[in-house]
């Protein structure tokens, strides 16, 4: 307990499945998970993972997918053939090929005081379109960039993981840029402002074979086209960030550097969050990182859940020192914690001893 320097929200978690009616009839909202977050027309807005299935029957594993011009089809399975592989949750396995348990898509609420949020009833939910989002959307990201709202998701499909790029100016009409980064690839958190004259995005490619699943840095002229990409972060041998490591929401800006929350996964998926601090004017040097997590499951919604031992977050909104965090907790609701930035930035160890 010591190290975790969140102070939960008493009201946690602040959604539940049955917070949200399903999209379609037939469906369940089996989960809500890891919201972005952004503060527009004087309310706290979210944008939060929606994973429906459909409603299950006895004997039979079924599951929904996007056909290419955006029509739900549901799949089915006997729950007993062997060739069936459920042991994770989130994946279904037949003979060989995955497919996801649930279909993700995304759904604007808004709040006054970013404890309650309601459903916003003159905005469409945002759905997977086209063959590289037929398993759906995930884990939005917002970004504020040049007074347009940049939204970095992960896009899902028999291709692969990739990130997606939408843009808008009112949260009504979104112009879709396509897949900025390919599979597989996940986690990318823009910066809200240039360094330099450039973009930078933080995003975790995976390379399972020979490297793994780091944190990289990649610049851009225009947001969509992505180069120079460089390592930032490993996971570590022995830490509780050592099998993943992925960005959380949009860097923040601090006297000492970019503070970049981060979540840390072991090989037994625990999921805690942790932090980097990047030089201001060079990025891609990091200055300091945790060597223990500043938050990690310790709530019961946190422990136990669809998949337990999940503390995930991709937004949070800054009042001077106080950051908000909204995070996923066990992948199955949402929650919100309070946080210091600077209780945060003097946890971290010089980058000497970080292990990066
Ligand atoms: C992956 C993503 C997240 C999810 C975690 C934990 O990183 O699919 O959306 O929250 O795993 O399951």
């Amino acid at each position: 307990m010591k190290n975790d320097l969140a102070d939960r929200f008493e009201q946690n978690p602040i959604l539940r499945p049955v917070d949200l009616r399903p999209s379609t009839p037939g469906m369940e909202v089996t989960c809500l998970l890891n919201p972005g977050v952004f503060r527009f027309q004087d309310k706290v807005w979210l944008v939060v993972r929606v994973a429906e299935r459909p409603v299950q029957s006895p004997g039979i594993t079924s599951f929904p997918i996007l056909t290419s011009d955006g029509r739900m089809e549901v799949l089915e399975f006997n729950s007993s053939d062997p060739r069936l592989d459920l042991s994770d949750p989130r994946v279904i396995s037949f003979d060989g090929r995955d497919y996801l348990t649930t279909l993700s898509h995304l759904r604007l609420l808004w709040s006054d005081d970013g404890i309650a949020f309601a459903e916003a009833a003159d905005r469409r939910p945002l759905m997977g379109t086209g063959e590289l989002e037929t398993y759906g959307i995930e884990d939005c990201r917002v970004g504020r960039i040049d007074g347009t709202w940049c939204l970095t998701y992960t896009q899902v499909s028999d291709h692969g993981v990739g990130v997606g790029l939408r843009s808008t100016r009112d949260w009504k009409e979104f112009t879709h840029q396509g897949m900025i980064l390919p599979p597989h690839n996940k986690d990318c958190a823009l910066f809200e402002e240039r360094i330099g004259g450039k973009y930078y995005a933080l995003h975790r490619p995976s390379s399972p074979e020979l490297g793994g699943n780091y944190i990289w840095l990649a610049e851009s002229p225009d947001l969509v086209h992505w180069g120079r990409h460089r390592c930032l972060a490993h996971s570590r041998a022995g830490y509780w960030d050592s099998a993943r490591v992925g960005a959380g929401a949009a860097p923040i800006r601090t006297s000492a550097g970019w503070l970049a929350i981060y979540h840390g996964a072991n090989r037994e998926s625990r999921y805690c969050l942790g932090a980097l601090l990047l030089d201001l004017k060079e990025p891609w040097r990091v200055l300091a990182r945790s060597e223990e997590p500043i938050m990690e499951p310790l709530a019961r919604y946190e422990r136990e859940g669809f998949f337990g031992q999940v503390i995930f977050t991709n937004g949070h909104i800054l009042d001077g020192d106080r950051l908000t965090l909204y995070y996923g907790a066990a992948d199955s609701v949402i929650c919100a914690a309070h946080l210091s930035i600077q209780r945060i930035l003097a946890s971290l160890a010089p980058a000497e001893g970080a292990k990066a």
